[in-house]
């Protein structure tokens, strides 16, 4: 019998050599992460990314899909990608700033004034621009999806004013500016990864926590969220990301079919957070949840008043201003 590493090498070969007789190219699995459910508006972009990589590299990539933080919470999913220890990710921009600090600009509360405004923010030449500042930290950002407008919940009392909200032990991302911003409204900030958030509002470690309707719904925060107010205080994008590495071993053809998939995960992405958007309400009301769907935004943005002195010194006010008033 021969050896192990021969029969090895013999079984690659044969392989190798029956692929080529049948013509039936080698295939490459990658691996790509998300930290919420698969029936979700992250889930259905990467479900669709992957079958249209499938389809646009005729098979030779696959793309197998991990839910719900299975591979690791968000931060550690960029560390992955960045580190080659995980190929694909679609992330909120939470931990980015960790990773490309240019992005936390977008973090900003009240920066974007609707949907529309984001998105025609992330698709121009500002989004792009910042996309451009992934390769340099061995990551290749592949398009701006989308979370959506932030609200808030908790499980203590209605929150109708920002003074409302002072006092309250809420979980946040383990960003900086949306931690500087809710300390302003009196908040008390918990950072913590998404995947311990149902746990820690189960058990009360915290009162509440912020997320899209898209977000809230899908992680049924409901069963543990007696109060959500629509505040939309903050516009959260969302990034598909590929570890360089892999991304330099395609060929021409096939950056242009990741190009092609990763904008049809967008396209997917942003009709389900549309859709998310016209039925949560409801649906979270009907599951017991109290919502306050008319409050003065105009309030709690003159809340944070004080801390937009600082961003603009972070990240200059002219970059601000191009944000805010580009159309
Ligand atoms: O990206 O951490 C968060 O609250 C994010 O919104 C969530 O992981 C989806």
């Amino acid at each position: 019998m021969p050896p192990p590493s021969l029969r090895t090498f013999l079984a690659a070969f044969a392989l190798a050599l029956a692929c080529s007789a049948t013509g039936a190219a080698a295939q490459t699995m990658l691996k790509m992460n998300i930290s919420v459910a698969q029936n979700s508006h992250y889930g259905v972009a990467v479900d669709a990314f992957a079958r249209e990589v499938e389809k646009r590299t005729g098979g030779r990539y696959k793309v197998q899909n991990f839910y719900a933080g299975a591979l690791g919470a968000e931060r550690e999913s960029v560390e992955g990608v960045q580190l080659g220890t995980l190929d694909l990710t679609l992330t909120s921009t939470g931990p980015l700033p960790n990773f490309v600090p240019e992005v936390a600009i977008l973090d900003i509360p009240f920066l974007f004034r609707d949907y529309a405004h984001a998105r025609a923010v992330l698709d121009g030449p500002i989004g792009q621009e910042l996309l451009q500042k992934f390769p340099a930290k061995g990551i290749v950002a592949l398009a701006w999806a989308e979370n959506g407008f932030r609200h808030m919940t908790n499980s203590k009392r209605p929150v109708n004013a920002p003074e409302d909200l002072r006092g309250l032990k809420m979980r946040t991302m383990e960003n900086p500016i949306h931690i500087q911003a809710y300390r302003q409204f009196g908040i008390l900030p918990t950072p913590m990864a998404f995947t311990e958030v149902f746990t820690a509002l189960q058990q009360g470690t915290v009162d509440g926590q912020e997320n899209p309707l898209s977000v809230i719904t899908s992680a049924k925060l409901d069963q543990v969220q007696k109060h959500l107010s629509l505040t939309g205080h903050v516009y959260s994008p969302a990034i598909i990301l590929m570890n360089k590495a892999q991304w330099d071993k395609l060929s021409a053809a096939d950056k242009q079919a990741f190009t092609e998939a990763a904008r049809e995960a967008v396209r997917v992405n942003r009709a389900r957070v549309d859709d998310d958007e016209k039925k949560a309400v409801a649906d979270l009301r009907s599951k017991g949840m109290t919502v306050v769907d008319s409050l003065d935004k105009a309030k709690f943005q003159a809340s944070l008043a004080p801390v937009y002195g600082d961003f603009g010194k972070k990240f200059g006010q002219e970059q601000i201003e191009r944000i805010r008033n580009f159309r």
